[in-house]
């Protein structure tokens, strides 16, 4: 065949099959007969490739035709997943595609699930990064996400008898088709050395070290493929990759040394969700990203604008948390140091540009660095942070009700103790808006973290509540239901979710609730073919999908679940008689490697699992999983076949959430605590149609103050005491009895999670859940009613909230 060049749109079948195939030979080098589903993975997204390229290029000239500001996402994390399926989705060619495919002997399907899933990411804050980049080019807004090109992204979890065992997860071992080597694009980033002063009170830093950063460009494809926007990941190069004096004079491990320890520096995510270690590695991961960062951005507007001194309206950067808050002082250094601007116009033009998003409450989970590595690694940083930092303490001086205590809490330098760098301080100072994720969480910033910041600049926090791409997670995880909708209501929801709330009527069909029911049915079967060739496990698809899938936090409370689930067990076994409902109960979720109770908590789901599973007096009425190595990919599996969604976190404690939202999008009716994002789903969908039960942020508060004791509670409960002894008592651990005994003391002795506190109401919580279940006609009501009100919780929703009310792009 001859040649074939794609143009701005995919051909008819025939000739795309034949451009497959002609990219199979010219690009990857093999034939159709020789190619290995890689190789067919890789013809295929090289050729739906060229026409994301010509759709990517016209969209950077456009946006710099129109002189348009640009939004810069700054994330040391992107959880993308695969992009193959939402490539083609976006693009609207995946029939097209899987035809031509098929005449080539090719199923698409077998070779989407071969695509490494690019996992750049711990959690929520990396996952809610990549649906932000898929709304941003949805809604055709001129947007750069920046992050680090991890060589080794979130480890690949292996359960060893019940135990995680933390694998390195090679996502590029077979290159990547979807990746743009940048060469041109890269920056000198420095670090330690000194500062000298020159003349005119100008200053110099002399970097001991520097490395080069390259950029790693991807394309996000948004809805319709309307536009593509960039993802800029950065990989560090040593600038002289080997000493070939020292090579030649046989010192082959010192002429080496400089590009180890480059790319070391971009080799590994920090498997961390919480309880930053304060590595060294890690802070310079943060300065490196942020650096090369700052300076292509500060270039390109240079380039396009000509005057620096612009910035700030025609650039917008959202920090991703307080990862890259050092991003401030860069930002400030190149401004003063670089461009010559006086301190005080270059700190209007920093906070004009910047904003920052806050994900935590937590207070070990609040970022800080001791002030002898940040000042040995960065010593110009640290001499621009005392110098904002003496600006902002002197104005909130001034302002009334602001004494000692309170200039302790604002100042940017922690002094109790060993002194630190506080990043979210630094973070709030340098931004002109400081957001919270859902609406109690940022209520919660104003009255906690945050408190005397905010009575000194009391306009700045705001309120942006999460949301997530309905592309992704509910039109390409869940075909069945997306056609089932198109049925009812039209095709518009696609373009605007809230139209979804067109479904609303449907709820009282009952036809329709059959089909729906189908639907979540037919969900459920492929989930369980899938656990039972994974896991071998059979699961009766007739019985409650109760699905907690989340990262294992003691905040989380995936406890509360087991513990739950072994009361049950228990009444069970002893009430036999009575009508239970069938369950199947679901786990999924990794601990960060040094995060002990988290550990063992997986294995206690496992070995509940594995007792329960065998037990023959239960049967099918109750089966526990714990399906290993949760991942986007996972969760899309899983989400589209669950009936119940746990979102049980302590209340106060969970700043939003997202997976719920992805839950109640696909027909789960939610288990949950007044916490995060629940209580907008629940003001959403209404009273009748969540499960919510515990104890309010407020209380939760109000019971740590008054001296609360779990022991008191378990004392009180049956059913709860019950179950936490024959934990501690090794029901569950008969090869060793004393496993779960430090974890079953610690609800007696410091229930900090209010675990105890809450355990009754779960428990009746759940009971209702059994009760709802049984009136098919009242849970497909109510299942239905979900799936219709939950079109505010896309991300557009957001992005566009974002780009209005911060970045002022709408
Ligand atoms: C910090 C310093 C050093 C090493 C690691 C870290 C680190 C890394 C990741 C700290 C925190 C994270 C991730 C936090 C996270 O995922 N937070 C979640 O963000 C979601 C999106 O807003 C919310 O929905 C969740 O409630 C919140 O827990």
């Amino acid at each position: 065949a001859p040649p074939t060049a794609p143009a701005a749109t995919v051909p008819a079948s025939t000739a795309l099959a034949s451009a497959i195939v002609d990219t199979l030979v010219h690009r990857i080098g093999k034939d159709a007969q020789a190619a290995r589903p890689h190789d067919w993975l890789a013809a295929t997204i090289f050729t739906l490739r060229n026409e994301i390229i010509e759709r990517w290029m016209e969209s950077t000239k456009a946006a710099h035709a129109a002189g348009a500001k640009r939004v810069y996402y700054l994330s040391l994390e992107f959880l993308i997943g695969r992009l193959l399926r939402d490539a083609l989705s976006n693009l609207r060619h995946d029939d097209e595609v899987a035809e031509a495919l098929a005449t080539l002997g090719v199923d698409l399907a077998q070779i989407e699930e071969i695509e490494p899933d690019a996992a750049l990411g711990n959690g929520g804050l990396g996952r809610l990064a990549a649906c932000f980049m898929e709304s941003l080019a949805s809604l055709d807004l001129p947007a750069y996400g920046y992050g680090i090109r991890y060589v080794n992204g979130m480890f690949r979890q292996r359960l060893d008898d019940g135990w995680q065992m933390e694998l390195p997860e090679n996502w590029l071992a077979h290159g990547n088709p979807w990746e743009f080597e940048r060469r041109e694009s890269a920056y000198f980033v420095g670090f330690g050395g000194e500062v000298t002063s020159a003349a005119e009170g100008r200053v110099h830093w002399s970097p001991a070290e520097a490395v080069e950063a390259v950029a790693f460009d991807t394309p996000m494809v948004g809805w319709r493929g309307k536009r593509v926007n960039t993802l800029r990941l950065w990989n560090a190069r040593a600038f002289d990759p080997i000493k070939l004096d020292q090579f030649n004079a046989g010192d082959f491990k010192g002429a080496l040394d400089g590009q180890l320890r480059a790319e070391t520096l971009t080799r590994v995510l920090y498997p961390n969700d919480s309880t930053p270690a304060g590595q060294e590695l890690r802070l310079r991961q943060e300065y490196f990203f942020s650096s090369a960062s700052i300076q292509d951005i500060v270039r390109r507007h240079v380039q396009y604008f000509g005057d620096i001194r612009t910035l700030a309206d025609k650039a917008a950067i959202q920090l991703n948390d307080t990862h890259p808050a050092v991003a401030v002082a860069e930002l400030m250094r190149i401004l003063t140091d670089f461009h010559e601007l006086p301190f005080d116009v270059a700190w209007d033009i920093t906070r004009a540009t910047f904003g920052y998003t806050n994900h935590t409450l937590l207070p070990e989970a609040l970022e800080s660095w001791p002030l002898p590595l940040f000042e040995r690694l960065l010593p110009r940083h640290m001499q621009i942070v005392y110098a904002i930092n003496a600006k902002l303490l002197r104005e909130a001086s001034k302002v009334e009700g602001i004494d000692g205590r309170a200039i302790a809490a604002i100042s940017l330098i922690d002094e109790g103790g060993e002194r630190r760098v506080r990043m979210a301080n630094l973070a709030f100072a340098g931004s002109h808006s400081v957001n919270g994720v859902a609406a109690l969480h940022t209520e919660l910033m104003k009255k906690t973290v945050f408190a005397d910041l905010h009575r000194l600049y009391p306009d700045r926090i705001n309120n942006k509540t999460n949301g997530i791409t309905p592309r992704r997670w509910l039109q390409q995880c869940n075909p069945g239901l997306t056609a089932l909708l198109g049925e009812a209501i039209g095709p518009d929801f696609q373009d605007d979710a809230a139209k979804l709330t067109a479904l609303v009527p449907f709820a009282d069909d009952a036809s329709f609730r059959e089909r729906f029911a189908a639907v979540k049915r037919s969900n459920k079967v492929t989930l369980s073919t899938y656990i039972k060739e994974s896991m071998g496990l059979t699961l009766d698809p007739d019985a409650i999908f109760d699905i907690q899938i989340k990262r294992i936090h003691e905040y989380k409370r995936q406890l509360l679940g087991i513990i739950e689930t072994v009361a049950l067990y228990d009444q069970i076994r002893s009430h036999p008689e009575r009508r239970w409902t069938p369950r199947v109960k679901l786990f999924a979720g990794k601990a960060a490697s040094s995060y002990h109770n988290a550990k063992l908590i997986i294995k206690l789901a496992n070995d509940v699992a594995k007792r329960i599973n065998a037990d023959p007096a239960i049967g099918d009425l109750l089966k526990v999983a714990f399906v290993p190595n949760y991942n986007v990919s996972m969760a899309e599996r899983i989400i589209p076949a669950a009936d119940l969604s746990e979102q049980i976190s302590t209340a106060g404690m969970e700043a939003s959430g997202t997976g719920n939202m992805k839950f109640a999008l696909n027909g789960a009716l939610t288990i949950g605590t007044l916490d995060g994002a629940n209580i907008e789903i629940k003001d959403h969908v209404g009273d009748d149609n969540i499960f919510i039960f515990g104890l309010t942020a407020d209380e939760v508060a109000e019971k740590r103050a008054g001296g609360y004791r779990g022991r008191d509670v378990i004392a009180g409960s049956a059913e709860l005491a019950q179950a936490v002894n024959a934990i501690a008592s090794g029901v569950f651990s008969p090869d060793d009895p004393s496993r779960y005994k430090g974890l079953m003391d610690g609800l007696y002795d410091h229930d900090w999670f209010m675990l105890a506190a809450d355990f009754d109401a779960y428990a009746a919580a759940q009971r209702d859940v059994d009760a709802k279940w049984n009136d098919a006609d009242s849970w497909g009501r109510s299942a239905i009613l979900n799936v219709a009100n939950m079109g505010w919780f896309s991300s557009d929703r957001t992005i566009g909230e974002y780009a209005k009310q911060i970045w002022g792009v709408m």
